[in-house]
């Protein structure tokens, strides 16, 4: 649900020498199979356009920013990440755009599960049968 996608705080470690944030186990409500990011983004690039079926995700913005669509079959909801200290949580059945993404940005991507094909819808039609059939 749209509802259970939220920021979450980070715990950010504020040092003179620059500031350190650290993801243990307990900092996120779910175990972390798998680690990816996005670099080296073009300016008008979209990324995602897709929904996955099980799989929960944090995203983190740990350089630069980005705003993230999200649409459950019925509302949509933007999120701002530009903060190294923040992350989304997207849930399964979200239908989710990535796009606005400044120079230099970097999306961190924490996942519950590791890469499967078969996870994804990548047809928004798709997507929309199967959660409006729920
Ligand atoms: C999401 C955004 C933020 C792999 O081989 N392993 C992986 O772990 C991933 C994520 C992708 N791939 C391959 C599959 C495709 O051939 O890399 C290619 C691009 O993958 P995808 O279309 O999934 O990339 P994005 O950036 O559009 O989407 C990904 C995540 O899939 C998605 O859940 O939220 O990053």
């Amino acid at each position: 649900m749209l509802s259970d996608c939220v920021i979450v705080n980070l715990p950010k470690i504020s040092d003179p020498r620059g500031n350190l944030t650290a993801i243990e186990g307990a900092t996120i409500p779910f175990e972390i199979k798998r680690v990816y990011y996005i670099y080296d983004i073009p300016a008008a690039s979209t990324r995602a356009a897709h929904s996955h079926k099980n799989l929960t995700q944090l995203l983190i913005a740990i350089s630069g920013s980005f705003e993230v669509s999200l649409y459950d079959g019925l509302n949509y909801k933007t999120f701002v990440l530009n903060k190294p200290y923040e992350g989304l949580i997207i849930r399964p059945m979200i239908w989710r755009d990535l796009f606005n993404f400044s120079a230099g940005a970097v999306c961190l991507c924490l996942a519950s599960e590791l890469y499967d094909e078969s996870d994804y819808y990548r047809n928004f039609d798709d997507f929309n049968k199967a959660i409006n059939s729920k």
